[in-house]
């Protein structure tokens, strides 16, 4: 971390300001190499200073300079910001000055890899802040300020400690004085119960995680059914838009349209497909493929019949080709006469709807919610793992403190024993970045915005 980077932090694009950063060791004699106004060196931290950014002896700007020296800064570092006026032009200009000048061209997230480097943060707050940056519900923005506040690493680093002092101290001692105790007695009453109650609140994070991930990704949704039931309607209706083409024509849509809906804080990604029957029309076909390639991926499908016709053998094979899968029935059109029969569909898999006049909506959101149980759902402070990586690292510290469980009741040796726990402790430490992963940290800090 020798050298002195640089990269706009600001999105760039015509407005009012924009933020050119500037972070490393030389960063502040950098910028005063290209400023035209009080001497840089000698300003005092965290002070805003007036001047101009300039080119040998031509002026590019009047900017605002903010100096912030280490250690009090975002990465630990001296950082410069110059806010100069909004505009590619003039934004470049400064980038390319400040290059010209001695410093590197940042990589994305390389900021915040350098407060995560420098010890001012672990990993969970920095995905914290990526996920900060990308949040597009309220629900999302406050799962990612628990993570950025530190609760949910306190929650893990708690479950370390607790490995650490009550059963790897104990194991330690009598390791080394064997004499000490009945090592049998030792386990059994001491060490035993308290890998039980470990395990046992690993799992109840891993539990509530699911819902962080909900809150995080959504639900991948799907509306199926018949050409001409009302699939697009019903898209229509859930998005309170009109998004996806309806006409009276069977066959309407081919392609895919989607939207994303809010129930409970979750987001449901809908997304409408072709009608699907037997048909001998080439784009048709395809779409009707995609359609059944999208029931696969589907977490969730609303499988929609025609209230005013009776069930067909189309219909028919459509269900059973949702037999195991998440759905929920929705008979719509209930405005006309009523001329389909369930046949022994069960009447609590059902909700009955008029897309059209927008009636039912809401029972269906209650069905959405009750099938993924999503009143229980924390979102007033949400101290969830959100990260694919961190919920399979808690997953192999579950598994290996399962192993020592059986280890004991298998009356191994205590030091056999010990390498399980050992291991379950570093999981939980790769989860807050406190086990080293080259790969991990690079692979979470890619995801970054350039200048973050
Ligand atoms: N009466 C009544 N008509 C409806 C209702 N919902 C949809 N329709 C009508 O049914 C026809 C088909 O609607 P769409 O939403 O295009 O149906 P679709 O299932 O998307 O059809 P494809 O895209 O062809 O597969 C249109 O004429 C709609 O106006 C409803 O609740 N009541
Ligand atoms: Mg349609």
């Amino acid at each position: 971390m020798e050298d002195t980077i640089v990269a706009i932090s600001t999105a760039l694009g015509v407005g009012a300001i924009s933020i050119v950063r500037v972070s490393g060791k030389e960063a502040i004699d950098i910028v005063n190499k290209i400023f035209k106004g009080k001497d840089l060196t000698t300003a005092k931290t965290h002070t805003i200073n007036y001047g101009k950014i300039i080119e040998k002896e031509k002026e590019i700007d009047e900017v605002l300079v903010s100096i912030m020296k280490a250690p009090n800064t975002y990465t630990g570092e001296d950082i410069v910001e110059i806010n100069c006026h909004g505009g590619i032009a003039t934004t470049n200009k400064i980038l390319e000055l400040v290059l010209e000048n001695g410093a590197r061209l940042a990589r994305p997230g390389e900021f915040t890899e350098r407060r995560f480097l420098n010890g001012k943060i672990d990993l969970i707050q920095a995905q914290g802040i990526k996920d900060l940056i990308d949040a597009t519900s309220d629900e999302k923005r406050a799962l990612a300020m628990n993570q950025l506040s530190g609760r949910v690493s306190s929650m893990i680093d708690d479950l370390r400690q607790e490995i650490l002092e009550k059963i790897l101290a104990n194991i330690e001692v009598n390791i080394d004085y064997p004499e000490y105790e009945d090592i049998k007695k030792l386990t059994n009453e001491d060490i035993l119960p308290n890998l039980i109650d470990i395990k046992n609140k690993m799992e109840k994070i891993l539990q509530e995680s699911k819902n962080g991930i909900m809150i995080q990704q959504g639900i991948k949704t799907s509306i199926v059914g018949r050409p001409n039931v009302g699939k697009s309607s019903l898209l229509n209706a859930l998005l309170e838009e009109n998004k996806a083409i309806v006409t009276d024509i069977e066959g309407t849509t081919r392609d895919i349209v989607e939207g994303e809906i809010l129930v409970c804080g979750v987001p449901f990604h809908v997304i409408d497909t072709a009608g699907i029957r037997k048909s001998d029309q080439l784009v048709e076909q395809i779409g009707i493929q995609k359609s059944l390639e999208l029931i696969e991926q589907s977490e969730l499908v609303l499988f929609v019949l025609n209230n005013n016709e009776p069930m067909t053998e189309e219909d028919k094979s459509i269900l059973k080709k949702l037999e195991h899968k998440n759905k929920i029935i929705i008979i719509n059109k209930t405005d006309l006469p009523t001329k389909l029969e369930l046949n022994g569909i069960p009447e609590k898999e059902c909700v009955w709807i008029s897309a059209s006049n927008h009636t039912g909506i809401d029972q269906l959101k209650d069905k959405m919610k009750e099938l993924f149980s999503l009143e229980k759902i924390k979102t007033e402070d949400p101290t969830y793992l959100t990260n694919a990586n961190s919920i399979s690292s808690l997953k192999n510290a579950i598994t290996s403190i399962e192993q020592a469980i059986q280890g004991i009741e298998q009356e191994m040796p205590i030091d056999m024993v010990e390498i399980d726990i050992k291991n379950a402790w570093d999981e939980l430490g790769i989860i807050i970045g406190k086990t080293y992963q080259d790969e991990l940290i690079n692979q979470l800090f890619s995801q970054f915005c350039l200048g973050k």
